[in-house]
C-alpha cells in the first residue's frame, strides 16, 4: 500500500542513495536540461523510487499540483529543492 508518506519516503531513499545531492537527481531526471521538470520526467524519477506503475500517473499530478508554485505546470529546480527539503524535515 503507497501511502502518501510512504511514496514520499521512496524518493527520498532514491535521491539520498543514489545521488550524491538533490541538485545530481534533479540534473540526472531532467532530460532535455531545460532546468525544470516535466511530467514525463517525473514518471521516470518515480519509476526509479520504485513507484507503482499504477499510480505514477496520479502521483506525478499531485507533485506537480502540491510543489509546482509558479504554476507552469512544470518542477523547476527551487521548487525541487522545496519539495526536497520538506519530504526530508517530515
Ligand atoms: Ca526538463
Amino acid at each position: 500500500m503507497d501511502t502518501k508518506e510512504s511514496i514520499l519516503n521512496k524518493i527520498r531513499i532514491l535521491i539520498t542513495n543514489q545521488f550524491e545531492t538533490p541538485q545530481q537527481a534533479f540534473e540526472f531526471f531532467d532530460e532535455d536540461s531545460d532546468g525544470k521538470l516535466k511530467k514525463s520526467e517525473l514518471l521516470k524519477l518515480l519509476k526509479n523510487a520504485e513507484i507503482s506503475g499504477f499510480i505514477r500517473g496520479i502521483v506525478s499530478s499531485k507533485l506537480i499540483e502540491g510543489y509546482d508554485t509558479s504554476g507552469d505546470e512544470l518542477i523547476d529546480w527551487k521548487e525541487f529543492k522545496a519539495a526536497i527539503d520538506k519530504i526530508k524535515t517530515s
